[in-house]
C-alpha cells in the first residue's frame, strides 16, 4: 500500500537526487564545511530553484551552526530540512471557509499550460469523494478547447458544469455559475479561468472583473485564489506570483508537475519571499494525482530525511 505521503515524496526524486548529490559531492573533499563546501551546496540549492535570496539565507545558517568544523552529510541535510520547513510554515495561513450556508468558492488562476483545468478537475475529486457537491465554471472562454475540457473534468469527477460561449464574457459566466451554485445549495463552487488573451494586460483585467463579478453575487466571494505554477518554470515563477497576487490578493499556490522536475525547490522560494503557503502539488496528469501540501513532508522530503530505505535515491 501507498504511504499517504509517497507520491510527494515520488514527485520530489529528481530535485532530492540533485540535492544529496550536490551536498555529498561538496563534503567528498573530507575538508568539512569550509567556505569551498559551502559555496558548492550553495549553488546546488541555487540550481534546484530555491533562489539565490533562500539559498543565501540557508548557507549563512549552516556557517553559523557548524562554524568551518567536521560534520556530516546526514547532519547538513538535517539541518536544512528543518531551516526549509520553518521556512514554509512562515506562510501557512488556516484553511479557507465558505460563508455559512452559502457555497465555498475557489477561484483558479495561472498562465497559460500550467496545469489550472486539469488541477481544478483533481480538486472536484477530493471535494466529491469528502461528500461535497461541486460546480464547475469554465470562466475561460477564450479557447475553443477549455470548455469542453472542463465539463469533461466535471464528469471525472462527478461535478456539475456551467459553461458560456465562446468568446462571451467570462465575468458573466462566473457569474451564472455561482448563481446556480448558490439556488442549488452546492457545497463548492470552481472557477476555471484563461491563461492567455490578447495581450497579458487585457488577462489581468478579466481576472480582476471575475473576482469582482463573483463578489457581487456572494460578498464573500471568492473565499479561496488559488494561482497555478508550473515546477519547472523556474524563478520566472516568483515574478509570475507577484503579478497575480498585486492584481488579485492571492490566498494559495498550487504547484503543479513536481513530477518530472528537478527544480522542486521553486516552493520555498516563493513561500519564503512572498509569504504566500502552498495548498495543493500536483504530481502527475491523473485524476488521483494531487495531494495537500504538508510543509514537514515536503521539506524532509527534499533533503531526503527519514526515508524508508527503499525510497532512498
Ligand atoms: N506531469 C504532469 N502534468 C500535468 C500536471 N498538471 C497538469 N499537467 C498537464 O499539463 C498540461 C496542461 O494542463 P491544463 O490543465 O490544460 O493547463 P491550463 O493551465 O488549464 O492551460 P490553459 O487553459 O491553456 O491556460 C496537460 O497536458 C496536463 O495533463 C501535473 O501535476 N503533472
Ligand atoms: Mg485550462
Amino acid at each position: 500500500m501507498r504511504k499517504p505521503f509517497s507520491r510527494l515524496r515520488d514527485g520530489l526524486a529528481k530535485t532530492r537526487r540533485a540535492i544529496t548529490e550536490g551536498i555529498r559531492g561538496a563534503l567528498d573533499r573530507g575538508t568539512g564545511l569550509d567556505s569551498a563546501a559551502l559555496d558548492s551546496i550553495e549553488e546546488t540549492l541555487i540550481a534546484a530553484d530555491l533562489g539565490v535570496e533562500t539559498a543565501m539565507h540557508l548557507i549563512a545558517g549552516l556557517r553559523e551552526r557548524f562554524g568551518s568544523g567536521a560534520t556530516t552529510e546526514d547532519e547538513v541535510r538535517e539541518f536544512l530540512a528543518l531551516e526549509i520547513e520553518r521556512a514554509l510554515q512562515a506562510a501557512e495561513t488556516e484553511g479557507v471557509q465558505g460563508e455559512p450556508g452559502a457555497p465555498l468558492v475557489v477561484m483558479v488562476a495561472g498562465v497559460n499550460g500550467v496545469g489550472k483545468t486539469t488541477t481544478i478537475g483533481k480538486l472536484s475529486r477530493l471535494h466529491v469523494d469528502e461528500g461535497r457537491s461541486v460546480i464547475l465554471a469554465a470562466a475561460d472562454t477564450f479557447r475553443a478547447a477549455a470548455t469542453e475540457q472542463l465539463s469533461i473534468w466535471a464528469d471525472r469527477s462527478d461535478a456539475h458544469f456551467v459553461g458560456g460561449q465562446l468568446g462571451g464574457d467570462a465575468a458573466a459566466v462566473a457569474y451564472d455559475a455561482l448563481d446556480a451554485a448558490i439556488a442549488r445549495s452546492a457545497d463548492v463552487l470552481i472557477v476555471d479561468t484563461a491563461g492567455r488573451l490578447h495581450t497579458q494586460k487585457n488577462l489581468m483585467q478579466e481576472l480582476v472583473k471575475v473576482k469582482r463579478v463573483l463578489g457581487k453575487r456572494l460578498p464573500s466571494a471568492p473565499n479561496e485564489l488559488l494561482l497555478v505554477i508550473d515546477a519547472n518554470t523556474g524563478q520566472n515563477a516568483l515574478s509570475q506570483a507577484r503579478m497575480f497576487d498585486e492584481a488579485l490578493g492571492l490566498t494559495g499556490l498550487v504547484l503543479t508537475k513536481l513530477d518530472g522536475t528537478a527544480r522542486g525547490g521553486i516552493v520555498v522560494a516563493i513561500a519564503r519571499e512572498l509569504a504566500i503557503p502552498v495548498r495543493f502539488v500536483g504530481t502527475g496528469e491523473a485524476i488521483d494525482d494531487i495531494e495537500p501540501f504538508d510543509s514537514s513532508e515536503f521539506a524532509k522530503g527534499l533533503l531526503g530525511v527519514d526515508e524508508a530505505p527503499s525510497e532512498t535515491t
